[in-house]
């Protein structure tokens, strides 16, 4: 692996558990900088060591909620304090990994509840946005940066019962589509990166806390694993500066297509 991450600031949203907890101690493993955003703050503490027993230069944690721009505000407030902005030893934010997300239920149209609706498009859609446009100021003027966006095969493809949560997908995909347009000559890069299925909190998050359910979803196949996911992360974020993998699918071996998951009986 090169060490084009050795010491630069990444901040993840959603680094409590699954994808982004993985990507903390992969980015950490790289000796990058971190910088930790959930609403869970213990299990953000607890993420936070593992990635300095990886070997993370640095790693902060602080309570977010993407869903509200004053909880979004305050935590860029306490990220420009420990990248110095302003001072002689300011430090940009190189990469901003746009995880934090989720599905809430899987009814059809007609049985949907509003507050799942709402919560899918506050936290993948209107979240994304907020942090992003607070991240940017940290990120113009330093080419070579990346603004990592997770999406889901659901924003490529339909399935029943995921109205609220494709849209959401098939929202993140076009926004990544207009930061690409936008940011096109500021050097910075934007890349989608959407994985099918992967057994995480996500099932669990989903279906309430129905643990039986969620683990029916992954049942007689072998999903991604978070650390797959992760993997990808370093990998898009470790490319050359004038590279930009703009949109990245990555699916279970077993899983050709949402509806098409091969599953073993025995
Ligand atoms: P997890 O449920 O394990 O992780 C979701 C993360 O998002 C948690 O850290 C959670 O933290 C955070 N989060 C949720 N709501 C908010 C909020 N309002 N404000 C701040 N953070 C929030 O699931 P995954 O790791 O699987 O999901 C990560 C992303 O990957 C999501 O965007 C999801 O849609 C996407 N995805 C998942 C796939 C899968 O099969 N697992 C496949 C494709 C995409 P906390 O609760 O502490 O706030
Ligand atoms: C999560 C994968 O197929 O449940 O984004 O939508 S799926």
């Amino acid at each position: 692996m090169s060490n084009r991450l050795r010491g630069r600031w990444v901040l993840i949203t959603g680094a409590s558990s699954g994808f982004g907890a993985a990507a903390a101690r992969a980015f950490g493993a790289e000796g990058a900088r971190l910088l930790l955003g959930a609403r869970r703050v213990d299990r953000l503490e607890r993420v936070a060591a593992e990635a300095r027993a990886a070997g993370a230069a640095e790693a902060h944690v602080h309570a977010v909620d993407v869903t509200s721009t004053a909880s979004v505000e305050s935590f860029f407030v306490w990220a420009r304090g420990l990248l110095r902005t302003g001072t002689a030893e300011a430090a940009p934010l190189h990469v901003l990994v746009n995880n934090a997300g989720g599905a809430l239920g899987l009814d059809p149209v007609a049985q949907g509840r509003d507050e799942d609706w709402e919560t899918m498009l506050q936290t993948n859609v209107l979240g994304l946005l907020r942090v992003t446009r607070a991240a940017l100021p940290l990120m113009l003027g330093n080419p070579g940066g990346l603004i990592l966006n997770v999406g889901s095969v659901a924003g490529h493809e339909a399935y029943e019962g995921g109205a609220a949560y494709c849209a959401a997908k098939a929202g993140e995909r076009q926004i990544t589509r207009v930061l690409r347009l936008e940011l096109c000559g500021t050097g910075l890069r934007v890349c989608s990166l959407d994985p099918g299925m992967a057994e995480t909190e996500f099932s669990l998050v989903r279906f309430k806390g129905d643990a039986e359910r969620a683990r029916k979803v992954y049942e007689g196949m072998q999903p991604l694993t978070a650390e797959d996911v992760a993997e990808a992360m370093v990998w898009i974020a470790s490319r050359p500066p004038h590279v930009c993998v703009d949109e990245l699918v990555i699916k279970p071996t077993d899983q050709a297509s949402v509806h098409k998951v091969h599953r073993r009986t025995h």
